[in-house]
């Protein structure tokens, strides 16, 4: 059976990060539904963030996206995080948003739209340097909508070309971790649409390439576990950008949709030691949220990755391997719903507890008063940007 001192130091270690944007307003293509009290600049959305940090104790690193968080100075942002106890995280890029990315960003058939592209990746590196973040995640919306609208090998070509320029500009203590998605906003070809195609790339550009799965970004039906494990196994699991799914990439909680799968999940990555700092697995949040109040949904979220891992590292390991070695089909599969099954509220209760935190974290936030103070004190929050 597991060691449940071990089980509650795992928890206490893990750390989850949370993206800006979700602290932001944010919708679907037809509404935006604005928010009293979200943040107006990327300062009050750390102040936010460091709520969540407060009454979880396990969420101190906070990720930004460029342009969207664009600040004068990051070093002086860097400073604002950490009086509030609180880390710069992965600096995500954004070349999706701009008139010139309508073919594409670094698969662009003009140079000068690539190079447009590049130079904002070098920037967010300059940006890492100023912020101490570690993590450069790349997102490409690049594709084509329709049959020979492009050349696929060549875009492949364009591709590991913008690549390679920003990996040779990363630090020592800096990675790039590569992000695909299997549509959206390109509906016939995407560049990187799936993890083989994400690995390739970074097995080619060496060891500070990492691929990131994105949970929303996979069809239904896939295997994310496997995807997962194979990762993990090959050492080129960077993180995770998690989320919930029911149709598309529909960016909603963690856990919310199919919380078997998160278990799921989290039992490779726990098994496989991705919960060890060393293996430098990034447990990060990718979500918007629309129409549910935004502090509490960001902490329930990293409630549903704790409760989830939670359950993981309650996998009798043991009986696990002793019932897959005899092909003692049935053994092996309960080994694993016996730890599903079980209710491990009470043992975060106690965790947080034992760290002197509230039991509850949401009611320790509702009743906290941050939420009418913000309210009262922000008037005309920022949007967001995109909460794709
Ligand atoms: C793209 O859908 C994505 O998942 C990428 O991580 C972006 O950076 C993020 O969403 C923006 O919300
Ligand atoms: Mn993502
Ligand atoms: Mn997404």
């Amino acid at each position: 059976m597991p060691d449940i001192a071990a089980v509650k130091a795992a928890l206490t270690a893990q750390r989850i990060e949370t993206p800006s944007w979700g602290y932001g307003n944010s919708g679907t293509r037809f509404k935006v539904f604005a928010q009293a009290g979200v943040p107006r600049d990327p300062y009050e959305k750390l102040d936010d963030a460091a709520k969540v940090h407060e009454f979880t104790g396990v969420a101190p690193k906070v990720a930004l996206h460029i342009p969207w968080d664009r600040v004068d100075d990051y070093t002086a942002l860097g400073a604002h995080a950490k009086e509030r106890g609180l880390e710069l995280g992965a600096i995500n890029s954004n070349v999706f948003q701009d008139d010139d990315y309508k073919l594409g960003s670094v698969c662009h058939p003009d140079p000068r739209v690539r190079r447009k592209a590049t130079d904002h990746l070098l920037e967010c590196v300059d940006i890492m340097d100023a912020t101490g973040s570690s993590d450069l995640k790349l997102w490409f919306s690049d594709g084509t909508n329709y049959p020979g609208q492009d050349d696929i090998v060549g875009r492949q070509e364009r591709l590991a070309e913008a690549l390679a320029e920003v990996y040779e500009r990363l630090g020592d203590d800096q990675r790039m971790l590569l992000e695909y998605k299997l549509f959206e906003p390109a509906f016939y070809t995407t560049d990187v649409p799936d993890w083989g195609t994400a690995y390739a790339h970074c097995l080619k550009l060496g060891p500070k390439a990492q691929v990131v799965v994105d949970t929303g970004h996979h069809a239904p039906g896939t295997n994310i576990e496997f995807i997962v494990a194979f990762l993990l196994s090959q050492g080129k699991l960077g993180g995770f950008d998690f989320n919930s799914r029911f149709y598309a990439d529909d960016d909603l909680m963690v856990g919310a949709a199919d919380p078997f799968q998160l278990f799921r999940i989290l039992h490779e990555v726990a098994k496989n030691r991705g919960l060890e700092a060393e293996t430098g697995v990034a447990f990060m949040l990718d979500q918007c949220h629309n129409i549910e109040a935004k502090i509490p949904a960001v902490i329930r979220s990293v409630m549903n990755v704790q409760e989830a891992t939670a359950k993981a590292l309650l996998v009798d390991l043991d009986a696990l391997g002793e019932a897959q070695r005899s092909g003692d089909v049935l053994a092996a599969n309960a080994a694993l719903m016996d730890a599903y099954n079980t209710d491990v509220r009470p043992l975060l209760r106690e965790v947080r507890e034992e760290r002197g935190l509230a039991p509850d974290p949401v009611a320790a936030y509702r009743a906290s008063g941050w939420q009418e103070h913000i309210v009262a004190d922000r008037v005309g929050g920022t949007q967001a940007g995109w909460g794709a």
